[in-house]
C-alpha cells in the first residue's frame, strides 16, 4: 500500500488545502467527483451533447434563484448603471452558438503526484448550443467610462475557498468582454438553463476554459483596476508550487479524445475489441484556433486521422481512423494540432493545481 503523503499544510490563500499526492483517492475527492459529473466519453458521438450528459462543475452549492425577483446589475465604471430582468434580457437581440466547454482541471487525475481536487480523467467536456444576447451590446448601452480596464462577473453562489468567504467571481479585460461571441446566455440546447448550469443567466466565453463562464450571474462590475479576487489571483494559475504566483489559466489547450472502442470490463473499464477492421473515432478542439490535424497511434506508430467538419467556429471537430485490429494487447493514442501550431504533449505538463493537462490520451485494448 502507498504511504499517504498528503499533509494539511498550506494556509490562507492556497487554492488547494493539501499537497499533491500519489496516495489513494481521498473521500473529499470522491465527494467532489459525485457532485461534479463528467461526460461519458461515448457521448462524443453526438455533435451536441445532450444537456443531461454535459459535464458539470459547481465549486459550492447550486444557489436558489427566484426568477421573479432576480436582476442583473451592471455598474461600476459606466455612465448609466443598469438593472435588467430576465425578460428584458430575453427581449434583446438573440444569438445561438455551439460551444465546446472544458474544465481547466480536465486530466488532473492523470498527473503524478495528483493535485488534490476534482480528479478528472478527461471527461470534463461537452458541447452545447448556447442562446443569449451579446455581452458587448449591454456594456455599450451602459457606456464604459474611459478608465475602464476590466469587467468582473459575479455569481449568486457563495462559499469558502482558501479560507476566504466569497461569491464566485471572474474577470475579462474590456477587449475580451467586447468580443461579439461572448454571451449572456439563458438557454442551453434550446431550453431555459437548468439549475445546475446557471439558471436563469450565465456568462459564456467561447475558447476559454470553463471557469470563465460564470454561472448564476447576478452582477457585472466594470473596474478601473485589475481584479484580484480569489478565483482570479489564487485559483486557476499555472504554478509550480504553493508559493509560485504562476501564470493565469486562460484559453483551452488543444486536445483530441477518442471514444473508447469496443466493450468495457465493468470494474476496470479495460476495452475489449474483436479482431478485424474497426473505425476509431473521437473529437478534437482548441481555444487557439481550428484543429488542423489529428493523429492516431497504434502501439506508438503515429498515422493521420481523417477530420470531419467542426461544429461551428467554437465547437469540437470529429475525426476517424480505420484500424485493422489484430489479436493481442495494444495501446491506442490520439493527438491534435491546432491552427496556431500547438500540439499535445506526450508527457503530462505537471503543475501544482493540475490545470490544463492536455497530455495525449492512451487507451489499452485487448483484441480477442
Ligand atoms: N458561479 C459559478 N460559475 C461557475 C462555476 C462556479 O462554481 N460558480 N464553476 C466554473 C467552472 S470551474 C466550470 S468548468 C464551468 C462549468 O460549467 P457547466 O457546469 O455548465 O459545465 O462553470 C464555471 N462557472
Ligand atoms: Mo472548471
Amino acid at each position: 500500500m502507498h504511504a499517504q503523503t498528503t499533509t494539511a499544510s498550506v494556509g490562507v490563500g492556497a487554492a488547494h488545502p493539501l499537497e499533491p499526492t500519489d496516495g489513494p483517492l481521498l473521500p473529499e475527492e470522491l465527494q467532489l467527483a459525485f457532485r461534479n459529473r463528467g461526460m461519458p466519453l461515448e457521448a462524443m458521438r453526438y455533435d451536441l451533447t445532450p444537456t443531461g450528459l454535459h459535464y458539470l462543475v459547481a465549486h459550492w452549492d447550486i444557489p436558489q434563484v427566484a426568477p421573479a425577483t432576480w436582476r442583473l446589475s451592471i455598474g461600476g465604471r459606466v455612465r448609466e448603471p443598469l438593472e435588467l430582468t430576465i425578460d428584458e434580457i430575453r427581449a434583446r437581440p438573440r444569438r445561438t452558438i455551439p460551444i465546446t466547454l472544458e474544465c481547466a482541471g480536465n486530466g488532473r487525475g492523470w498527473l503524478s503526484p495528483r493535485p488534490v481536487s476534482l480528479p478528472w480523467l478527461g471527461e470534463a467536456i461537452g458541447t452545447a448550443e448556447w442562446t443569449g444576447t451579446a455581452l458587448g451590446a449591454v456594456l455599450e448601452e451602459a457606456g464604459l467610462l474611459p478608465d475602464a480596464v476590466e469587467v468582473v462577473f459575479r455569481g449568486a453562489d457563495r462559499g469558502i475557498q482558501g479560507e476566504d468567504e466569497q461569491a464566485y467571481a471572474r474577470r475579462l479585460t474590456v477587449a475580451e468582454a467586447m468580443c461579439p461571441e461572448v454571451l449572456l446566455a439563458y438557454e442551453m440546447n434550446g431550453h431555459p438553463l437548468e439549475p445546475q448550469h446557471g439558471f436563469p443567466l450565465r456568462l459564456i466565453v467561447p475558447g476559454w476554459y470553463g471557469m470563465t463562464s460564470v454561472k448564476w450571474l447576478t452582477s457585472i462590475e466594470v473596474v478601473a483596476e485589475p481584479f484580484g479576487g480569489f478565483q482570479q489571483a489564487v485559483a486557476y494559475r499555472y504554478q509550480q508550487d504553493a508559493d509560485d504566483p504562476g501564470e493565469p489559466v486562460a484559453r483551452i489547450r488543444v486536445r483530441a479524445l477518442m471514444i473508447p472502442p469496443g466493450i468495457p470490463d465493468f470494474f476496470s473499464r479495460r476495452r475489449f475489441v474483436a479482431p478485424g477492421p474497426i473505425e476509431l473515432s473521437g473529437r478534437a478542439w482548441s481555444g487557439n484556433g481550428l484543429v488542423e490535424r489529428v493523429e492516431v497511434a497504434v502501439d506508438g506508430r503515429w498515422a493521420e486521422a481523417i477530420l470531419g467538419s467542426p461544429v461551428g467556429a467554437f465547437g469540437w471537430r470529429s475525426w476517424s481512423f480505420d484500424w485493422e485490429a489484430t489479436p493481442g494487447e495494444h495501446e491506442l493514442a490520439c493527438r491534435a494540432t491546432d491552427a496556431a501550431g500547438n500540439e499535445q504533449p506526450l508527457e503530462a505538463p505537471w503543475n501544482y493545481q493540475g490545470m490544463g493537462n492536455n497530455v495525449v490520451q492512451r487507451i489499452p485494448v485487448t483484441v480477442r
